[in-house]
């Protein structure tokens, strides 16, 4: 798949089950792309290095997803201008509208594309993370417009009895 160019990351190890529906979109598009934990509270330092090299290394678009106080994809939006997708990760306490809400009201200036909450956020991160890519990669085009083809015909005209 050659050179990283989608960046995962998330808070915890708990939220990879949620990520890991990014990673295989991005598996199933042929995207080459890595997954860290980069915890905006308990490893700020990592958090800093990953968004100063996001750029340099060639990263085109960072899926970031977190639960609760869900700081880190607003902070890593503030340290790179790689694009920065959010991911809301659903949590017990409050079913992830704290993830949400922490994630989607950036200040003006420091965007994050938020998504919705839990793995359907997750999946559709992923497929955004491909249209953006997408836009200067015409195989890449070719191969979404097929994915998302398979899925338009996947769907029945009519409902059955299950
Ligand atoms: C956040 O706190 C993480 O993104 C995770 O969603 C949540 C809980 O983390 P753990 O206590 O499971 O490690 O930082």
């Amino acid at each position: 798949m050659g050179e990283v160019s989608v960046g995962i990351i998330m808070g915890s190890q708990s939220d990879w089950p949620t990520m890991r529906e990014a990673a295989s979109i991005l598996d199933e598009l042929g995207i080459a792309h890595e997954a860290r934990i980069v915890s905006a509270h308990r490893t700020p330092d990592r958090l800093w290095d990953y968004g100063r090299a996001a750029a340099d290394r060639g990263l085109k678009a960072i899926i970031a997803g977190a639960g609760g106080a869900a700081h880190l994809p607003g902070m890593m939006a503030s340290k790179t201008r790689v694009p920065v997708i959010g991911v809301p990760v659903q949590t017990r306490a409050l079913s992830g509208v704290d993830s949400l809400y922490s994630i989607v009201q950036m200040p003006r200036g420091f965007p994050v594309a938020t998504m919705a909450i839990g793995a359907a956020g997750a999946a559709n991160a992923g497929l955004m993370a491909a249209q953006i890519l997408a836009v200067s990669d015409p195989a890449l085009a070719e191969r979404l417009d097929a994915w998302r083809a398979a899925l338009s015909a996947s769907i029945p005209e009519e409902p059955r009895d299950e």
